[in-house]
C-alpha cells in the first residue's frame, strides 16, 4: 500500500484543521442521515487529535459510540480528467466516510489507512461535504478486543484488557489526491548486499493500463545522482559501493517507478530505500550481518489533551529525547503507529519492532484487574472472529510498513495467552500468514509474565523470544534480591529451550517523580534505577539476551483503576516529557553500549 504523495503525475491535498463535530449519544446519526446537511453543533474539533481529553466534559469523554465529523473540501480545478481519492491515514476504531450523500468508505481497525476513490461523486473546482463517522467501540470482533455492556439505564458501557486508555477520533491526517488513470499501485522492495555491491529486488503493480505500457525504474542516491536503472515491473537494481542503511546511520536511496505510454510519461512514484539486511542466526540478531543489541522502550501514542493524535512537533520532540537517551530502538507497543513516525525511524536509523494491534488477547488476565479468569480460546472469546480480524490486522500492517527499513521484526500480538489449550492452533496459522507475506523479516509475539518457559506453547512457531517481566513489581515487590534470582533462572531455562534471541521487550516499575526513599522503596525513582540496573546485571550475564526495551518511554493515560493514578507511571519520561532520575543512568549505559552486547567492539563490514 503506497502512501499519497504530490509527483509529476500525482497531487496531494492536507485535510487536517478543525471539523464540525457532535457527538451520536443516541445513535441516530445514521437513521436520520446526518452526512446529508450541514452537523447540527456548536462543536468544533481539531484533527488530528483524540476528541476525549478536548471538551471539559465527562459525558464525551466517556462516549462509547459514534461521533462525527465534517467539513466542506473544494477539489482542486486542475483535476479534470483525473481519478481523485480521500484518504484517511486512520479512524479509531472504526470509520465511515460520506462524500455529500454517498457512503465511500467504511473501515475497521483503528490504526491503519484506508481510501476511497471518488471520481465518480465530486467535480473538480466545486466543493462537496465530507462526513466522518467515528466509532470507538472494541468488541470480540475487533482488534484489540473489549466488551461493551448496557446498564439497567441504558448506558454503554465499554470494558476492554488493555491498561492504556481507549483514545478515539481523526488521530492521523485526511488527504485528497489525484492519481492519473493508470497508475503505479503498489512497489515491494527486497535489499542485500555483498561486500561493497547492494542490491534491491523490485516487484511494481500498476493499475488501470492496457497492459502495453512500461515500466521504469531508477535508483538515485542521497545527492541525488542515478546510480542504477532497469526496465520492467520486477528486477533487480545493483548499486556499486552501497552504502548500507545501518542503525545509528541512516543512508536512504529513493527508488522511482515510472510508467510510460510510449514517450509519454503516465505515473512516477517515488519511494525512499534502506539497503540493509536482517537476519536471526543461532542466539544473535543480525543487522547487516553483525550482531545488534536493541536498547530503547515500548513506547506509547499518547500525549496531554492530543491523546494518540499525531503531532509532527511532538514526534519530533520524543525521537529527539530517545537520541539523548542513547536508545536505538522501540517497539510500537501496541498498535502501529502513524506513517509519519515509520519515515522518521527510516531517515534517522531508528530500529523498530513493528506490532499489530492485537493485545489483550488473554481472558485470564480478568482476575489479575479484580474479574474473573475466563478461558481464552472459545467462542464468544478470542475465536474465529478475532482471528479474522487479526489476519486483516497483519496483512494490512506489512501492506503499509513491508518497505521500511527502520522495521526488523513483526511482532503480531502483545501478551496473548499463549499457554493455554487452543493457543498453538489460534497463532500457527498466523505466524505462517505473516512469513508468507513477508518472508525476509524475523516474526515474533511478546509474551506476558505467566507463560514460562515450562508453560508456553508459542515459541518455535517465531524467531525471537520477546518477553515482558515484572520480577520487582508484579511479583517480588520491593524485593529485588529475588528477583535477580528468578529473572537470571528463567532467562536461562529461554536460552536453554530454543537457543533463540531473547529481547525484554517491557521491564520496569511505577515510579511518582518526586518520591524518594533510601530504602529502595517500590514507586519510588530510586527504586526505579535499582530495578533497572539489576535487570541489566543479569542481561549481560546471559549470552542469548540481545535487547532491552525499558516499560516505558513516558507515563502514559490509561483506563479507571484501582492499579493506576492518572495513568501508568513506568515512565523513564514524564507524561510531558520531562526526565526521571533513571533517564539519566539510561544514557550512560545505552551510550556506552552503542548497539552492541556489553559494549563489546563491533566490526563494520561497511563503514
Ligand atoms: C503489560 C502490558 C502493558 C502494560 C504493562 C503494565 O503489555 O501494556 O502497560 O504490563 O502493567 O502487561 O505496566
Amino acid at each position: 500500500m503506497l502512501k499519497p504523495q504530490a509527483s509529476e503525475s500525482r497531487e496531494l491535498v492536507n485535510l487536517d484543521g478543525l471539523y464540525r463535530f457532535k457527538v451520536d449519544f443516541d445513535r441516530t446519526g445514521h437513521r436520520d442521515g446526518w452526512f446529508k446537511a450541514p452537523l447540527d453543533t456548536a462543536l468544533e474539533m481539531g484533527v488530528p487529535a483524540s476528541y476525549n481529553d478536548v471538551f471539559p466534559d465527562k459525558a464525551i469523554r466517556d462516549h462509547v459510540g459514534y461521533v462525527w465529523y465534517q467539513r466542506e473540501v473544494r477539489v482542486p480545478r486542475g483535476w479534470a480528467g483525473e481519478r481523485i481519492h480521500l484518504r484517511l491515514d486512520s479512524a479509531t476504531h472504526e470509520g465511515m466516510v460520506w462524500v455529500d450523500d454517498v457512503l465511500v468508505a467504511q473501515h475497521t481497525g483503528g490504526y491503519m489507512p484506508f481510501s476511497a476513490d471518488i471520481t465518480d461523486h465530486v467535480t473538480p473546482g466545486r466543493a462537496f461535504r465530507l462526513t466522518i463517522s467515528v466509532n470507538n467501540e472494541l468488541t470480540q470482533a475487533t482488534i484489540p478486543p473489549g466488551t461493551i455492556t448496557v446498564t439497567a439505564d441504558g448506558r454503554r458501557q465499554q470494558s476492554y484488557l488493555h491498561d492504556f486508555y481507549n483514545y478515539a477520533g481523526l488521530h492521523r491526517s485526511v488527504w485528497l489526491y489525484s492519481t492519473p488513470a493508470v497508475t503505479v499501485d503498489d512497489i515491494t522492495v527486497v535489499t542485500g548486499f555483498e561486500g561493497p555491491t547492494g542490491t534491491v529486488d523490485y516487484a511494481i503493480t500498476t493499475a488501470g493500463g492496457s497492459g502495453s505500457e512500461t515500466v521504469t525504474v531508477s535508483l538515485h542516491d542521497a545527492d541525488g545522482v542515478e546510480v542504477a536503472t532497469a526496465d520492467g515491473a520486477t528486477g533487480a537494481l545493483v548499486i556499486n559501493d552501497v552504502v548500507l542503511w545501518q542503525p545509528g546511520a541512516a543512508y536512504l536511496y529513493s527508488l522511482t517507478a515510472e510508467i510510460r505510454n510510449g514517450t509519454n510519461l503516465l505515473d512516477s512514484y517515488t519511494l525512499p530505500v534502506g539497503v540493509r539486511t536482517v537476519e536471526v542466526r543461532g542466539k544473535e540478531f543480525l543487522i547487516n550481518g553483525e550482531p545488534f543489541y536493541f536498547t530503547g522502550f515500548g513506547m506509547h501514542e499518547d500525549h496531554v489533551a492530543i491523546g494518540k493524535g499525531h503531532s509532527n512537533a511532538q514526534m519530533v520532540n520524543d525521537f529527539q529525547l530517545l537520541d539523548w537517551v542513547g536508545a536505538n530502538s522501540f517497539r510500537t507497543s501496541h498498535y502501529p503507529y502513524a506513517e509519519e513516525v515509520m519515515e522518521f525511524a527510516d531517515r534517522h536509523g531508528i530500529v523498530v519492532i513493528d506490532e499489530t494491534a492485537a493485545v489483550g488477547l488473554h481472558l485470564g488476565f480478568g482476575a489479575v484487574f479484580g474479574g474473573i479468569a475466563k478461558k481464552t480460546y472459545e467462542d464468544g472469546g478470542v475465536d474465529a472472529k478475532t482471528a479474522a480480524s487479526h489476519r486483516q490486522a497483519i496483512e494490512e500492517l506489512v501492506a503499509r510498513d513491508k518497505n521500511h527499513p527502520s522495521v526488523v521484526i513483526w511482532s503480531i500480538a502483545n501478551e496473548p495467552n499463549g499457554s493455554e489449550e487452543g493457543a498453538r492452533e489460534y497463532f500457527e496459522p498466523l505466524a505462517q500468514l505473516t512469513r508468507e507475506l513477508d518472508p525476509t523479516r524475523p516474526v515474533g509475539y511478546v509474551n506476558v509474565m505467566f507463560d514460562t518457559p515450562d508453560k508456553e506453547l508459542l515459541g518455535d512457531l517465531f524467531d525471537v523470544i520477546m518477553l515482558n517481566r515484572y520480577y520487582g513489581w508484579y511479583l517480588n515487590n520491593g524485593d529485588l534480591e529475588t528477583a535477580e534470582q528468578v529473572l537470571e533462572k528463567e532467562l536461562r531455562e529461554w536460552e536453554a529451550k530454543y537457543g533463540k534471541p531473547i529481547i525484554m521487550t517491557e521491564y520496569g516499575p511505577d515510579t511518582m517523580p518526586g518520591f524518594h526513599s533510601i530504602y529502595e522503596q517500590p514507586w519510588s525513582e530510586e527504586y526505579q534505577a535499582a530495578f533497572l540496573a539489576m535487570y541489566h546485571r543479569v542481561f549481560d550475564r546471559v549470552d542469548a539476551m540481545v535487547g532491552e526495551q525499558v516499560w516505558n518511554f513516558a507515563d502514559f493515560q490509561t483506563s479507571n483503576g484501582i492499579m493506576r493514578v492518572d495513568g501508568n507511571k513506568k515512565g523513564v519520561f514524564t507524561r510531558d516529557r520531562r526526565p526521571k532520575p533513571a533517564a539519566f543512568a539510561l544514557r550512560q549505559r545505552w551510550t556506552a553500549l552503542a548497539g552492541t552486547k556489553n559494549g563489546s567492539t563491533k566490526t563494520v563490514s561497511n563503514p
